[in-house]
């Protein structure tokens, strides 16, 4: 049977980072990451009633068409064959249009990451926290980021949530994507968290929302093609305007690298797309849009001096641009052709944190950065790669 198309329904902007109608996102009232196991898809809580409820029913199943099969029956002691008439459900789907838009200030409501009580370093520990930022059209955006939570990656090196250097290669198990695919054991670092898809299966995500920075293995089996898919989250503490608090108002950075043994790794192979942009001056008047309308801040003031809100009372001047996530970013079949190619960053533009560098010339060798083109304001962003081949 055809597999049906998966559900476009879209409850609110709270569900966009979902990847069917059986995985919807964190509530926004409750803690986003539940713990589901390892063969569960990522923490499952429905959209909170009164978030901004842009009901689209985007699709619609119709019955047309019918084959003639050959099926054997058992019929007592013979076996017969009988034509049977298979109707099969397909689905005709019809284009979604994605919301964006314009934001100001930080957000209204917000939520403590999972973390914040677990972390043991209390020195460079910062908490994850969530929050609800509502646009002029009352629509509901979760910030940083739609996260969807689920299990954790292994630990290679994790200071809060672990306890730091980690003897990881004990302590991987291979999750079972396709029977019979090759098994690939990967490193992943990102500034400052993930969530990862293989052939649109989830296959964990980062243990730390913020800030220790740390660094995970994952060990699964895939057939190629191979398609990767992470969310990715430069992290804040101003929910909403995209900037961390280290004596004054910073715009952060990003950065994400990943290293598997089939040899894949993060470069310009890869297309990132961003989905949140902050802080921003001017309604984001600075923003340009490619001709697949993907948004580009690579001309926009990106740095705490530059952006002129930050010492303007950021927390109710500063602006953002938020833009809805397909719900099946992360399958296979989602067509990236369309989306920017991963812009390719050194790690001192990235990190300078222990939590990568202890790995830098041995897990991740010659590996380079990825983001989108702006890794300070682009502060959501997913990255695909499709290998063919390895
Ligand atoms: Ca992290
Ligand atoms: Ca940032
Ligand atoms: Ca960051
Ligand atoms: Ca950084």
């Amino acid at each position: 049977m055809r597999k049906l198309l998966p559900s476009l329904i879209i409850f609110g902007l709270l569900l966009a980072a979902c990847g069917s109608t059986e995985t919807p996102a964190a509530s926004p009232t409750e803690a986003p990451a539940a713990e589901p196991t390892a063969t569960e898809p990522p923490a499952v809580e429905e959209a909170a009633e009164e978030a901004a409820v842009a009901e689209t029913e985007s699709e619609s199943a119709v019955e047309n068409e019918s084959e003639a099969e050959s099926v054997a029956v058992e019929t007592g002691s013979e076996t017969e064959t009988v034509e049977e008439v298979v109707v099969e459900e397909t689905t005709v789907e019809e284009p979604v249009e994605l919301l964006s838009a314009i934001t100001t200030g930080i957000a209204q409501n917000i939520y403590p990451g999972e973390v914040t009580s677990d972390c043991t370093n209390t020195n460079d520990f910062r908490t994850g926290n969530y929050g609800e930022l509502t646009d002029d059209n009352g629509n509901v955006w979760m910030v940083p980021a739609p996260v969807a939570g689920g299990f954790t990656n292994v630990d290679v090196y994790n200071d809060c949530t672990g306890s730091g250097e980690n003897d990881y290669e004990s302590e991987l198990t291979t999750q079972v994507i396709d029977e019979g695919g090759t098994e690939i054991t990967g490193y992943v670092f990102a500034d400052n968290y993930y969530e990862m898809y293989v052939n649109g299966t989830f296959t964990g995500r980062d243990a730390v929302n913020f800030t220790t920075f740390n660094t995970h293995a994952v060990q699964f089996q895939a057939e190629y093609p191979m398609t990767y898919a992470f969310l990715l989250v430069d992290w804040e503490e101003y929910n909403g305007i995209g900037m961390e608090e280290l004596r004054g108002y910073h715009a952060g950075d990003g950065g994400f690298i990943a290293n598997f043994s089939d040899g894949t790794s993060t470069n310009d192979d890869w297309v990132c797309k961003s989905f949140y942009v902050a802080p921003l001056d001017d309604a984001g008047a600075c923003l340009a849009f490619d001709e697949h309308g993907n948004v580009d801040s690579s001309g926009c003031a990106s740095s705490d001096q530059a952006i002129s809100c930050i010492s303007n009372d950021p927390e109710n001047t500063c602006n953002a641009y938020l833009e809805q996530m397909p719900s099946n970013w992360m399958e296979s079949d989602f067509d990236d052709s369309n989306w920017p190619a991963a812009s390719r960053y050194t790690a001192d533009d990235v990190t300078n944190q222990v939590g990568f560098r202890n790995y830098e010339d041995t897990l991740f060798g010659g590996v380079n950065f990825v983001w989108s083109s702006n890794l300070v304001l682009d502060n959501a962003v997913v990255c695909r790669l499709t290998v063919q081949a390895p």
